[in-house]
Order: C-alpha cells, then sequence, then structure tokens
C-alpha cells in the first residue's frame, strides 16, 4: 500500500506574521504534517517539508497602525517567535521562509507576470471604499460602521464581530475610515481578475472524477463550490503593503495576499533548492501534499490550482489535501483576537522539556473529522495515565530489571513460548495497523495503535512474571527481558513521528543508531549483549497546580473579554424626581459579618446606620468572604420593607453592581462619611 511516487513535497499553510501560533494551528496543520513527513523519512523516502510565515495581507497591517509600528516590524517580531517556537517542538521543516523575502517577491511577480503576458487575466473596474481625506482606498477591514443586523457601532467592513454577520463594506450604517474616521465614499477602480470559471470542468474532472479518496469534509467542500459555479477572482488589491503588481500603470496596487501566499510554497522550495525545484514541483513523479486548516480549503484545492493551471508549465496539483476541523478550547472557538488560546511560545515555557507531551495530546485530540476540544484536565490525563502510566512504565520496567538481573546488558532469547508468539503477532497487527493509519493520514488512530504496542509489554510483562522466574529459571527470565527489549526498540521506532524527543532518547538508551520504519514488529533489532544505558525517565506526572495555573489563566482572560464586550442594559423609563427621592439611600458601616447557615448565597450583616444599628441580608456570599466587608462602608436602601429570610429579619438592602460576568460588587462612598448620612 506504500506509494509508487519519488519524492514527496509536503506544504504546510503559512501562518499570518500579526501573532504567535497556537494549539489549533498545531493540530490541524503542523503537527499531523510533521509526523507524516518525519514517518516518509523514516522509510527512506525523498522528502521536503516546506513552511513560512505569510507576512502580507490587511490584518498586519491594521495591527501595525494600531501600535504605531511598520509592517515589517510586526513581521520581523512574530516570524521570529513563530520560527523558534516550531523550532523547539521540533517541526521539522526543511525550510521556514517567509513571504517578505527577494526570492518570494521575485517569484511571486514573475508569476503574475506570466500569467498577464499570456492573456489569463481579466481587468475589470468597480466601485471600491476610499478615503478623501487620507486619499487611500479602504480594504474592508479599514472600513467601521454600524452593523445592519444587531445595532453594534463597532462593526468591521467584512464581518461584525458582535453578532458573527459576515458583511459587505456597503451594508455598514455610517461607513467610516478606520485610518481618519472619515466617512467613506466609493470611488472607481480597476483590478486583475483570474476567471475561474475557465477552470471549472478542469477542476471538477481532477477533484470530483480523480479524488475521491480525499476526506469527505475536503471533497464535500469542494464539491459545493464547483456545485455552486465558479466567478472570477480579483487577484489585485488597493494597498501599500505586499507584492506591487508588476505591470505598467498598476501604481499603489499589490497582489492580493491569497495570490501570492500560495506561491510562497514554491519560492520556499526554490530558496533550499535552488537548481533541482523544478524537480519539485513538475515532475509528475513528485507527489504534493498540502497540510492545511478547514478555512482554506477553497484556496488550495480551487485557486491554486487554478493558477497552476493557468500558469502550465507542467506545474503539478497536490495529490491529497488532508485538511483539518478545528480545535476548541475549553468549549470555546480559538480566537487569537479574543486571546483565548494557548500559545506555543507561552507552552514552551510553561512546560519546559515537555514538546511531546503536546504534541501527542494534539494528535490523539487531533480534530480529523470534526471539530474537536482541548482541555487543560484532558491533557493532564493524556500525560498522567498514558505516557507515564503506559509507555514510560513499560521501558523503564523492561530496563530497571535488565539491569537488575542483567547487568545491563541484552540477555539472550531462547525457546520461545506460545505467549510469546501470541505478543509478536500482536506486536505486528498494530505495527501493521499504524503503518496503514499514517499512510492514510489517519494520525489520531496511528497514535493509537503505537500506544497499544506499549500495553502490549505492560501485558507481557505482567503475566509472565519475569521477576518470578529470575528465582527459579533465569533463562526464561532472559527471554522476555529481551523481547521486552526488542519491544522497547519497537516503540522507539513507532513513536519517532509522534514523539520525537522521547524516541531520541529511547533510542540512545538502549544504543540504536539509525531508526527504520523496516525495524517496526522485528524482534531482532537489539543483539544479545549489547549494552542498555541506565533509565531515565521519559515522562512525569504533571501535577494539578501546573493545570490550575492554565485554568486560573483562562478563567481571567475570559472574565477581561466579558468587560470589554460588555454591552450595558438599556435605560429605563424615567422616574419623577419626588418617586426616585422617596427611596431612601444610607451609608453605614460593616460591623459583623456571618454566613447565614444552609443558605449558600446569603450573608448576614450587622450595621451602623447611626441611628442604633440593623441587621441587612444580602445574598453576595458567592462574591464576597464575610470578612472581606467588615470595618467598610457600604450604600443601603434603608426604607424598604423588613422582609424575612432563612427566619432573619432583613431590614433594607445593600447596593451593588453587576459586573460583566455577573459578579456583583458592592457600592460604598469613596471617601469617610458619617454612619447614617443620606445619598442624594
Ligand atoms: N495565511 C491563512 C491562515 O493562516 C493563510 C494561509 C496561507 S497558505 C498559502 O489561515
Ligand atoms: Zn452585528
Amino acid at each position: 500500500m506504500e506509494n509508487q511516487y519519488k519524492r514527496t513535497l509536503i506544504t504546510t499553510a503559512l501562518p499570518y506574521a500579526n501573532g504567535p501560533v497556537h494549539i489549533g494551528h498545531l493540530a490541524g496543520v503542523y503537527v499531523p504534517a510533521d509526523i507524516y513527513a518525519r514517518y516518509l523519512r523514516l522509510r527512506g523516502r525523498d522528502v521536503k517539508m516546506i513552511g513560512g510565515s505569510d507576512e502580507h495581507g490587511v490584518p498586519i497591517t491594521l495591527k501595525a497602525r494600531k501600535e504605531g509600528v511598520t509592517p515589517q516590524d510586526i513581521v520581523d517580531r512574530y516570524h521570529k517567535i513563530i520560527k523558534d517556537s516550531f523550532e523547539e517542538l521540533g517541526i521539522s521543516f526543511d525550510v521556514y521562509s517567509r513571504t517578505t523575502s527577494d526570492i518570494h517577491h521575485d517569484t511571486a511577480s514573475e508569476f503574475f507576470r506570466h500569467l498577464y503576458d499570456n492573456g489569463k487575466f481579466i481587468q475589470q473596474t468597480s466601485m471600491q471604499p476610499y478615503d478623501e481625506e487620507a486619499g487611500e482606498f479602504l480594504a474592508d477591514r479599514y472600513v467601521v460602521g454600524t452593523c445592519p443586523h444587531c445595532g453594534s457601532e463597532r462593526a468591521y467592513g467584512d464581518q461584525c464581530e458582535a453578532c458573527g454577520t459576515s458583511l459587505n463594506a456597503t451594508d455598514l450604517i455610517n461607513p467610516r475610515s478606520a485610518l481618519t474616521n472619515a466617512p467613506v465614499t466609493l470611488k472607481e477602480t480597476s483590478h486583475w481578475f483570474l476567471p475561474l470559471d475557465r477552470y471549472e470542468d478542469a477542476l471538477r474532472q481532477w477533484i470530483l472524477e480523480g479524488h475521491k479518496e480525499w476526506k469527505p469534509n475536503v471533497y464535500g467542500q469542494c464539491k459545493s463550490w464547483l456545485d455552486l459555479g465558479l466567478q472570477p477572482r480579483a487577484v489585485s488589491r488597493d494597498l501599500k503593503w505586499g507584492v506591487p503588481v508588476p505591470v505598467e500603470g498598476a501604481e499603489g496596487k499589490v497582489l492580493y495576499v491569497w495570490f501570492d501566499a500560495p506561491i510562497g510554497y514554491i519560492s520556499n522550495t526554490k530558496e533550499i533548492l535552488p537548481d533541482t525545484w523544478q524537480t519539485w514541483w513538475k515532475d509528475p513523479e513528485t507527489r504534493i501534499i498540502n497540510f492545511i486548516g478547514k478555512d482554506n480549503i477553497v484556496f488550495h484545492c480551487i485557486v491554486f490550482p487554478a493558477m497552476l493551471m493557468a500558469y502550465g508549465d507542467n506545474f503539478q496539483l497536490p495529490d491529497n489535501v488532508p485538511a483539518n476541523e478545528f480545535l476548541n478550547l475549553e468549549g470555546d472557538k480559538i480566537s487569537t483576537s479574543r486571546n483565548w488560546a494557548v500559545w506555543l511560545h507561552e507552552y514552551l515555557r510553561d512546560f519546559p522539556g515537555k514538546q511531546d507531551v503536546l504534541r501527542y495530546v494534539l494528535t490523539v485530540n487531533a480534530p480529523e473529522a470534526k471539530d474537536n476540544d482541548f482541555t487543560w484536565r484532558d491533557f493532564q490525563a493524556h500525560n498522567n495515565n498514558e505516557l507515564v502510566a503506559i509507555l514510560g512504565n513499560f521501558v523503564n520496567r523492561a530496563i530497571v530489571l535488565t539491569h537488575k538481573y542483567f547487568e545491563g546488558k541484552v540477555p539472550a532469547a531462547g525457546a520461545l513460548t506460545d505467549d510469546d508468539r501470541a505478543m509478536i503477532a500482536e506486536t505486528e497487527a498494530a505495527a501493521k495497523a499504524l503503518t496503514e493509519a499514517i499512510e492514510t493520514f489517519h494520525f489520531r488512530d496511528a497514535a493509537k495503535y503505537a500506544m497499544e504496542i506499549a500495553r502490549i509489554g505492560n501485558r507481557y510483562l505482567q503475566t509472565s512474571e519475569p521477576w518470578k522466574t529470575a528465582k527459579t529459571d533465569l533463562g526464561r527470565t532472559a527471554t522476555v527481558l529481551n523481547l521486552a527489549l526488542q519491544l522497547c526498540a519497537n516503540l522507539a521506532v513507532a513513536f519517532e513521528p509522534v514523539l520525537p524527543f522521547m524516541s531520541a532518547k529511547l533510542s540512545k538508551m538502549l544504543g540504536i543508531g539509525k531508526l527504520d520504519w523496516d525495524m517496526l514488529g522485528r524482534f531482532d533489532i537489539l543483539a544479545e549483549g549489547a549494552a542498555i544505558a541506565q533509565p531515565e525517565l521519559l515522562f512525569e506526572k504533571i501535577e494539578d497546580d501546573a493545570i490550575q495555573a492554565q485554568i486560573d489563566r483562562l478563567d481571567r482572560i475570559k472574565k477581561e473579554n466579558q468587560i470589554k464586550n460588555f454591552t450595558p442594559e438599556p435605560q429605563q423609563p424615567d422616574v419623577d424626581f419626588d418617586t426616585f427621592m422617596k427611596a431612601d439611600i444610607r451609608v453605614g458601616t460593616v460591623v459583623e459579618c456571618v454566613k447565614v447557615p444552609k443558605a449558600d448565597k446569603l450573608l448576614k450583616f450587622r450595621i451602623d446606620d447611626g441611628m442604633g444599628g440593623r441587621t441587612i441580608v444580602s445574598g453576595i456570599a458567592k462574591h464576597y468572604a464575610p470578612d472581606d466587608l467588615v470595618g467598610k462602608q457600604v450604600c443601603f436602601i434603608a426604607n424598604l420593607p423588613p422582609r424575612k429570610l432563612k427566619g432573619i429579619e432583613s431590614m433594607g438592602m445593600i447596593l451593588s453592581a453587576e459586573n460583566a460576568d455577573g459578579s456583583l460588587v458592592v457600592i460604598g462612598p469613596t471617601g469617610p462619611v458619617a454612619p447614617g448620612a443620606q445619598v442624594k
């Protein structure tokens, strides 16, 4: 079932350099791509894994403007963070470059020029949002106004973030420029369009007929796009940041970011293979695989292939596009703008040396067929119950016993029993299933089959009890430990794509030089008498406090977001002054406060009200501990009729504000006030 291509070019979506990468990017694109690349390398295949930062596009210029720096400053900052953190996580790019490189600008320009010279574009004029004051056309994101659906005044020209509706800039009520706040006008402009409709039949043929094996989510999205009918798509924009459109009369225009970015795959290949890059793109014996997230499917399966078809010259189309769905975080959509994410560079700082744990958890939870959820408790459980308790435990036991009974040397295996043969057969079956899973991009299953080999190991030690036979039949113990060590070697191979750091450590302990996928399922990897190093822990337990710190961080962010996005309740109808004055609001000092028994919401206050004191029962026990308010001054309504709560007579109501997250904050004077003073 192994494919017959001569070489494999793996591309990974180029992340925008307007922020760091997070676990959603990793689970969707980079971890699966890395697993696949590492697997092919272990098979001795010729493979290149191509990556880089996408450094154009409006979000980058917006961020630069917001911070008062240049777009180049922004991309320099995030390119470095992204590149360094990928490297630390062991994502084994053969190149990780950037679309601001000269080689990319040249390649993208040449690509456009070739299409232009060969009449592959049509030119169309249209009316676009314009800022008279700045003298600039405005990208959708630069137009702000009132949402026609929900009335939010902070909607953008492409989307209202308050209600989630996607919009056109012309839909907004009172559109204004985000640059100058000037009212937006419409002005005529001319752009180049790639007429996708010309490639519709070829695309149908290629995908719908030729690639029925693609994942259902990818195939389905392509089919619905094609069934809707394709339209010409603009490939230029009126912007300053980007690759300038390389033709006469195109001043002030750049290539649309989605035109230049996929060409980045070609530029980055050129960068490492200046002489042979064409073989990697134009030889039909090259297999191209695009790893992307589901929001990029149309660009990789429709637009970029149409660009390549338009170019001609034997450019090859991807053989597969194993796009993933989305990963959520603690039940909520990951969002860069809401800071709702686990950022890779922060993970690496908070969990040093635990790269493999994240890789493992993102693999077993990968959103391969549907959206999936990452939770910190689940992360901890996978580490403690699987990596530590199954994989780490098995390897440790096998090596410790080898040192205990055979001075750290691989003992000789004697005659095999039925149990031994059954264990070998199970391992072979798991290895076969593992290979099949990786070949078909089922990486979740792959990680499970690899872990199955460790489970087989634990069961084997448990049933054959080499520590018992050591007293009666040391030869039998030797056989069992020989096989157990061979299983450890199998684990070093099986897990290399997912857990490369563990695999390197284990290989070193076992004295294995170079790993090879063909070792998998074999029980003669380690030679009799070979020295095994002292056992080192492969994984350590992650304690509750480390997990709680992450959960607390997310709680804080959730709270901050609620306050940021708070919309006050509409104002109440007018009340006449005399009615208002009837409410007698006073200041009092809290003298004493206790919890009301059998009522988890209630606190009983003794208040010095300057009039002999009173008792007030208040439902704020979820927000304040009894001691919090003693000695503080609060405002209360004094003339409400007395009310019995849990048998206690409450004489008034303490005032508090309800915060955006539903929490209550008690209201008091900002300076010392005589108890009993009236609030007017
Ligand atoms: N930068 C979009 C994204 O990060 C885009 C991918 C480009 S791949 C050529 O989702
Ligand atoms: Zn809205």
